[in-house]
């Protein structure tokens, strides 16, 4: 994918230099001194936190070559929920902690400061009646219910690690992550609801079961009574769990380094990663920049529209909101649903200040045309997010034009899951913004390009982007496999992290993300391996070789593309092209279902038996006048037939 651009410069507005918590000159010399005297900038910044015991040993990070070790507020001793919770029980105990709105607009639900505090304690109570201690991992896989959130911070209340798997996932995929880190519980719910419909958890959870020795009980969420399968012994309702319990629950004591939870994401293998997340550096990065990027203030109403199942999830529906005693949305349904209207809808019926969502939702509703945004107020609205993939300058115009009426600046947030929190982003009271560039570092972050070789360039440049520094919301390494988070993460350019994104820098020194240039391909926001794809597809008893890549989708970002060769005495037929659609969804989740399957008899490879991805994707992306160097392929007449084959699909 190529550098989106514009050239459209939008000044920080007036009002916004002056009520905003950073302007540009304030944001500079922080900058600076975050970068100079990280010691002192962090320790002053670690005071947001709530701590039993204040860090004196601040910053202790080396990203190699050599040692490769991340260690922030080593001493200091705190708990994460009650720096959600308990803290704020003083002054916000009757203030919304979450505004749950269903599936169904006739459904929502608050919960207050109070109120959740009660139930995640009852929960945490529950966890320990269950045995479940310190240090143990909890997979929590749950639609967008506030459950989701309690049992998140049930599991930090008493120290155990969670672990939140995407309820789109399948029984494989959620059992894949239960074994990775041998969960010893899982909390599901009986369904979920979207879009008007039902889709099932518990009987995927059992499914996963099956493969998962190490769960020891599975605690399920009544969320629309739909019909289940019990084990006695090791199933237990949600509400016989907790309905006894005691409201108040003891936080366990964590060290700042202690393990807050793991979660799984794709990377260029077929195994997904257990990216870990630490106590307080995590949590101070979700809740700085949750304050000063997305520019929260007492008064606002937070809706980030991603699913818990995501980082964004974590980082900016649950702890850095509530760390900053926020009142926050979670939205259980999607934006079409009853109809294109719903988003702005809920922005009006919440009152919501400021919203955060992603460019492939902003392109969907895009082709539904203006008059669904029109026919709301929104007038609640004064500043909009996006987050998850490069958000191309139409798509950014119509946001800001349509959406926030010209009034609302945009933050565009550049991160990953192993970031932890945002780390390119403007703070929208300091930054002037240009449509499709997430523009400059946040505090403590030191962004790098290198060119293919690993050398730094200076000034107006592209490449690869790496951190020098990503600040304490980095992950601390991969759950149980140190080492592929060092072969992942630094060996690419010794003594950086490497972030398997290309980037420019223009001459204001502003970031433009191009996109993945690694195996990894974005789907409506969603990583997906392409060898995760593959080896789902070659499971099939019909495929002897696959190969997937990313081509660019007008509303996905990046749609897959997947060329299928089947066994010698199969024939291709639309039948067997749907099975294997099906098929992935069942292997992995919907989300990963291929948009195009192409048969191919064979696939183009190097002497050395490695597959040609650099032409399969030029190939998918219809892109074919220069493919660039073919001398090394073992056999280049195949090029040919691929092309021809494209031809056919599209
Ligand atoms: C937070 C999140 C990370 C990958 C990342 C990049 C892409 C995220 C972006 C963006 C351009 C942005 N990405 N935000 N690309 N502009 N504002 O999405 O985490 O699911 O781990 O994905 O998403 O490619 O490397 P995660």
């Amino acid at each position: 994918m190529s550098a989106p651009s514009s050239d459209a410069i939008f000044p920080v507005p007036a009002s916004w230099q002056r009520r905003a918590w950073f302007d540009n000159a304030a944001y500079r010399r922080d900058y600076q001194r975050s970068m100079h005297d990280p010691q002192r900038f962090w320790a002053e910044q670690a005071e947001h936190l709530d701590w039993f015991h204040h860090p004196t040993r601040i910053r202790d990070v080396s990203y190699g070559p050599e040692d490769i070790h991340i260690r922030w507020f080593e001493d200091g001793v705190l708990n994460a929920s009650v720096n959600c919770l308990d803290r704020h029980l003083l002054e916000r105990a009757r203030k919304a902690a979450i505004v749950w709105e269903g599936d169904d607009p006739a459904e929502s639900r608050t919960l207050s400061y109070a109120e959740l505090h009660a139930e995640v304690c009852r929960l945490a109570n529950g966890l320990k009646s269950l045995g479940i201690c310190k240090g143990d991992r909890v997979t929590v896989y749950l639609p967008m219910v506030p459950e989701a959130a309690v049992a998140m911070l049930a599991c930090a209340r008493i120290g155990a690690m969670h672990s939140v798997v995407f309820a789109g996932f399948s029984a494989e995929s959620l059992a894949g992550r239960i074994r990775d880190c041998d969960a010893k519980l899982l909390i599901t719910a009986d369904e979920g609801m979207r879009g008007g419909r039902r889709f099932a958890l518990k009987a995927n959870a059992d499914e996963a079961l099956k493969r998962c020795p190490s769960v020891q009980a599975c605690v399920v969420l009544r969320r629309t009574g739909g019909e289940v399968a019990w084990l006695d012994g090791r199933d237990r309702w949600y509400h016989e769990l907790v309905d006894h319990q005691a409201s108040n629950c003891e936080p366990e004591t964590m060290n700042a380094e202690d393990p807050l939870f793991v979660l799984y994401t794709s990377g260029s293998t077929g195994k997904p990663k257990g990216v870990l997340h630490t106590t307080a550096g995590y949590l101070l990065a979700a809740s700085l920049t949750h304050r000063y990027v997305l520019d929260y203030h007492d008064e606002d109403v937070f809706w980030c529209t991603a699913d818990i199942g995501w980082v964004t999830g974590h980082s900016y529906i649950v702890y850095g909101p509530l760390a900053n005693g926020a009142t926050t949305v979670m939205f259980e349904g999607v934006p079409t649903w009853p109809d294109a209207s719903r988003f702005w809808q809920v922005i009006d019926k919440h009152r919501v200040s400021i919203f955060y969502t992603a460019p492939t939702a902003i392109r969907a509703l895009i082709r539904q045309g203006d008059a669904p945004v029109r026919a709301t107020s929104r007038k609640s609205l004064r500043l909009l997010g996006s987050v998850g993939e490069p958000i191309n300058p139409e798509a950014w115009l119509w946001y800001y034009n349509v959406v926030g009426e010209q009034r609302c600046p945009i933050v565009d947030t550049w991160w990953q899951t192993e970031t932890g929190a945002s780390v390119i982003a403007p703070l929208p009271g300091a930054i002037a913004t240009k449509p499709g560039s997430a523009t400059l570092p946040f505090f403590g972050v030191e962004p790098v390009i290198v060119d293919e070789d690993g050398r730094v360039l200076e000034g107006e440049c592209e490449g690869r982007l790496c951190l020098r520094d990503g600040g304490p919301g980095m992950l601390r390494t991969l759950y149980r496999d140190h080492d592929r988070f060092v072969q992942t993460y630094f060996s690419a350019c010794p003594g950086l992290y490497f972030t398997g994104d290309g980037a420019r820098r223009d001459k204001d020194g502003y970031f433009w993300i191009t996109g993945r240039v690694d195996d990894v391909i974005n789907v409506s926001g969603h990583r997906l391996g392409t060898a995760e794809v593959e080896s789902a597809l070659v499971a099939h008893p019909e495929v002897a070789e696959a190969a997937v890549v990313g081509y660019p989708h007008p509303v996905k970002g990046q749609g897959i593309y997947a060329y299928v060769t089947l066994k010698a005495n199969t024939q291709p037929s639309d039948e067997l092209r749907n099975a294997l659609g099906q098929w992935v969804r069942k292997e992995i989740g919907p989300i990963a279902a291929p948009d195009q399957i192409q048969w191919a008899s064979s696939l183009p490879k190097t002497r050395s038996g490695k597959i040609m991805r650099r032409v399969l994707r030029k190939i998918a992306a219809g892109d074919t006048t220069d493919l660039g160097d073919t001398s090394t392929l073992a056999d280049a007449t195949m090029v040919e037939s691929l092309i021809d084959g494209r031809r056919t699909i599209a």
